[in-house]
C-alpha cells in the first residue's frame, strides 16, 4: 500500500487524481487543505468518501481518501506527511505557485514574503521547501495543475523559496515530473447533490486524460490509461493551447455576449467559428506530432464543450485571468507572430479578457483574481489597455490591441 499526500482537494482532484488512484487500487490519499477547514469538515461527516457523478455513465463511489489535514490547524502534521508520503501531488491552481509573469517565484507576493519573514509555511511552495529540507528518502512531487512545464515550474519555485529561506535540500532525492491533466469538472450543483444524495458529489465528464513524464523517484500506483512519456511538452502544449485557450476565449467573449455556460457559448455561431479559428491558429504552433492536421482533436474538444449536461459556468473559467492569459493566449500569439502567421482569434481572446476586466471593474465588481486590486487600478488609469497588458507582461502586444 502506498500513500499520496495531495495538496488541494477541489473538484478537479477528486475527479482526476483520486479517480485514477481508486482505479489503480493498493494506494490511498491524504489531502492537505492550505486554508479552510470546510471541505475537511464536510467530507469527514461521510467518512471521506464521496460520489463522482460521471455524466452519461453514472455514479461512482470514491473511497480512497483517508483524511484531510487542514494546514493552519496543524502545520507539523503536514510537514510529517511530506516526510513520509510515497508521492506528493498538487492541484492548487495557477495562483498557488506564486510565480510572477516571468515564471519566477514572486518574492514580493504577500504570502511568500510572510512565510520568509516568519520562517513558517502557509503555501504549497513553502511547505514543500521546509518539508523536503528534512526528508532523507527519495520522493516524487507531481504537479497536476494547468501550466506549461508544471513540474519544472514547481521545482523552480521551491528552489527559489529554499534559497531565500536559507534551507538546504538534497535535490538528488526529488523528481518533479511534468504532466498534462485533462478532465472538465464543473462546480457541484444542488441538483447533482440531490440526485446523488451526496452533499459532496462531484460532477465530471466521461473523458479523462493524464500524460506524465516518466521520471518517478520511487513506486507509483498502477494508474490505468495513463501515458508515461519521455517528453510531455507536446501533449501539454496541445491541451493547454487548444482546450484551455478555447475555454478562456469562450468565457470572456461568451460573458460579453450574454451567455452563462460553455455549451451555450459554443452554440453561438460567432463564437463557434472563433473557437475553431483559435484552435487552428494554436495547432500551427505545436511541435510536429502534436499538431492536429486532421482536426480530430479540435472536433473532439468542440463535442466536449457542446455537452449540455455539464453546465460548466463561464464565470468559473473566467476567474484568475491574470494567471491564465499568459499561457492560454499570449505565448501562442508571440509564437504565431514569429512565424508570420495570423493570430486573429487569439488576439480576440486577449482583447476580450481586457474588456472583461474593464467592464466588470466599471460595474463596481471586484474580479475573482489574485491581482484583482492591480486590475482595478489599471482600469482606472489613463491607459487601461496598456496597464492591463503590463500586468501580464505583454506590453509588446499593445500595437495589436488597437486594430
Ligand atoms: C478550465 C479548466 O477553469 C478553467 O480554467 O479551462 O479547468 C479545464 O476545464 C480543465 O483544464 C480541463 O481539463
Amino acid at each position: 500500500m502506498g500513500r499520496i499526500l495531495h495538496f488541494g482537494l477541489g473538484n478537479f482532484a477528486r475527479a482526476h487524481l483520486l479517480d485514477y488512484t481508486a482505479d489503480a487500487g493498493q494506494w490511498d490519499v491524504v489531502g492537505v487543505s492550505l486554508r479552510s477547514a470546510e471541505t475537511r469538515n464536510r467530507l469527514a461527516k461521510q467518512g471521506f468518501g464521496y460520489t463522482l457523478g460521471v455524466q452519461g455513465i453514472g455514479p461512482k463511489k470514491i473511497t480512497i481518501l483517508r483524511n484531510i489535514l487542514v494546514a493552519p490547524e496543524d502545520p507539523h502534521a503536514v510537514l510529517d506527511g511530506i516526510n513520509s508520503a510515497d508521492i506528493i501531488s498538487a492541484t492548487v491552481t495557477e495562483k498557488g505557485y506564486h510565480l510572477d509573469a516571468n515564471g519566477q517565484l514572486d518574492l514580493s507576493d504577500s504570502a511568500i514574503a510572510q512565510d520568509l519573514k516568519t520562517q513558517a509555511p502557509s503555501t504549497l511552495i513553502s511547505y514543500l521547501a521546509f518539508g523536503l529540507s528534512t526528508r532523507t528518502t527519495p520522493v516524487t512531487i507531481l504537479s497536476c495543475d494547468n501550466r506549461i512545464a508544471n513540474g519544472q515550474a514547481l521545482k523552480r519555485a521551491v528552489k527559489q523559496f529554499a534559497k531565500a529561506a536559507h534551507l538546504t535540500l538534497d535535490w538528488s532525492l526529488f523528481t518533479f515530473p511534468n504532466a498534462m491533466v485533462d478532465r472538465i469538472t464543473p462546480a457541484t450543483t444542488d441538483a447533482l447533490r440531490n440526485a446523488l444524495n451526496d452533499p459532496m458529489a462531484v460532477p465530471t465528464e466521461p473523458f479523462r486524460e493524464w500524460v506524465i513524464e516518466d521520471d518517478f523517484a520511487g513506486q507509483r500506483p498502477d494508474w490505468p490509461d495513463v501515458q508515461f512519456v519521455r517528453d510531455v511538452a507536446p501533449h501539454e502544449l496541445r491541451k493547454i493551447r487548444m482546450l484551455n485557450g478555447a475555454h478562456s476565449l469562450l468565457a470572456y467573449s461568451g460573458i460579453a455576449r450574454g451567455h452563462e455556460f460553455v455549451h451555450q457559448a459554443i452554440a453561438d455561431p460567432v463564437l463557434h467559428d472563433r473557437v475553431l479559428t483559435l484552435m487552428n491558429e494554436a495547432t500551427k504552433t505545436l511541435p510536429i506530432g502534436a499538431n492536429d492536421p486532421s482536426g480530430a482533436y479540435a472536433s473532439a474538444l468542440v463535442k466536449r464543450f457542446e455537452n449540455p449536461e455539464l453546465r460548466h459556468a463561464l464565470r468559473q473559467i473566467a476567474m484568475d485571468g491574470s494567471q491564465k492569459t499568459p499561457y492560454r493566449f499570449i505565448e501562442t500569439i508571440r509564437d504565431l507572430l514569429e512565424m508570420g502567421e495570423p493570430a486573429d482569434a487569439l488576439v480576440h481572446g486577449l482583447k476580450s479578457w481586457i474588456n472583461f476586466c474593464i467592464e466588470e471593474t466599471r460595474e463596481g465588481l471586484i474580479l475573482d483574481d489574485p491581482k484583482a486590486h492591480q486590475i482595478a487600478h489599471a482600469v482606472q488609469s489613463n491607459d487601461p489597455v496598456f496597464e492591463l497588458l503590463k500586468l501580464v507582461n505583454a506590453v509588446d502586444l499593445h500595437p495589436l490591441m488597437q486594430e
